[in-house]
């Protein structure tokens, strides 16, 4: 018996100095695809391209997508590049190291036919942490929340897990408002999508973390500090208003 097969997806996943982690998680995304879809396609947003990056995934998958940037811009601004290339209706942004693992779409797709914006919770009752981050991380990743709660949105437990799904229709007219481009676009993102109305989905999902990390406790810091300033004066001059 076939097993039913959900239509067409786009999967975006960021790339920073990556061919490591790329290698470990890339080959489970397209079985996981392979088995799971009709049709999709699988877009990495390289930023900037860096050693052989694109021939690993090239080998592991021939059809991949690759986006480069000529310097580093950050995640934000790559995985708008990849919303920009995707072609399917229904996108998901997914982080290289697959802390949410990549079988949770399965959990996600139900919900696109009630809510606009389907995003993974690591801070609900039911979500799964299963390995935490180190604790400089991690306290990075407990404060960061506490500006975003107090200064952009109040009640969404977790804007940052690196597992988000929409419909392309959606998301277009979120991100042509968006101006973030480093770790801190996801909150934009998701203030935009309240001011559109939009119902947002937060899924508690299962969260293995990484040895390895992109983010730089102090530098980043400092750049999502900024990016959370910067938010909160444009939603302030209703920058984020309208269409
Ligand atoms: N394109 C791009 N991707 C990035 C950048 N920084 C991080 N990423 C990607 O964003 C995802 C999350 O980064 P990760 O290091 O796992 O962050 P953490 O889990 O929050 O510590 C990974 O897929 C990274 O490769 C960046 O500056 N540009
Ligand atoms: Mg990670």
């Amino acid at each position: 018996m076939t097993k039913n097969k959900f239509n067409e997806i786009s999967v975006i996943i960021p790339v920073y100095k990556e061919e490591k982690r790329l290698k470990q998680s890339l080959p489970k995304i397209v079985k996981y695809l392979n088995d799971n879809f009709s049709r999709f396609e699988i877009i990495i947003a390289l930023d900037p391209p860096k050693g052989n990056t694109e021939q690993i995934a090239k080998d592991i998958y021939k059809d991949i997508i690759l986006i480069e940037s000529n310097k580093n811009m950050g995640k934000g601004y790559s995985v708008k590049q990849g919303i920009v290339a995707a072609k399917y209706e229904i996108i998901l942004f997914v982080d290289v190291d697959l802390s949410t693992p990549i079988e949770e779409i399965g959990r996600f797709m139900p919900y696109l036919n009630t809510h606009q914006v389907i995003i993974g919770s690591r801070n609900l009752k039911d979500s799964k942490i299963t390995k935490r981050q180190p604790l400089l991380r991690s306290t990075l990743g407990n404060i960061f929340p506490l500006f975003v709660r107090f200064l952009i949105i109040k009640d969404i437990k977790d804007t940052q897990c690196g597992f988000k799904m929409f419909k392309k229709e959606t998301i277009r007219p979120i991100f042509s408002k968006q101006k973030i481009d480093g770790f801190a676009f996801d909150a934009e993102l998701l203030l935009i999508a309240k001011k559109k109305g939009y119902k947002i989905k937060e899924i508690p999902i299962e969260w293995t973390n990484s040895d390895e990390s992109r983010l730089n406790v102090f530098k980043d810091s400092i750049r999502m500090g900024i990016e959370i300033t910067k938010i909160f004066i444009n939603n302030k001059r209703g920058y984020y208003n309208g269409n």
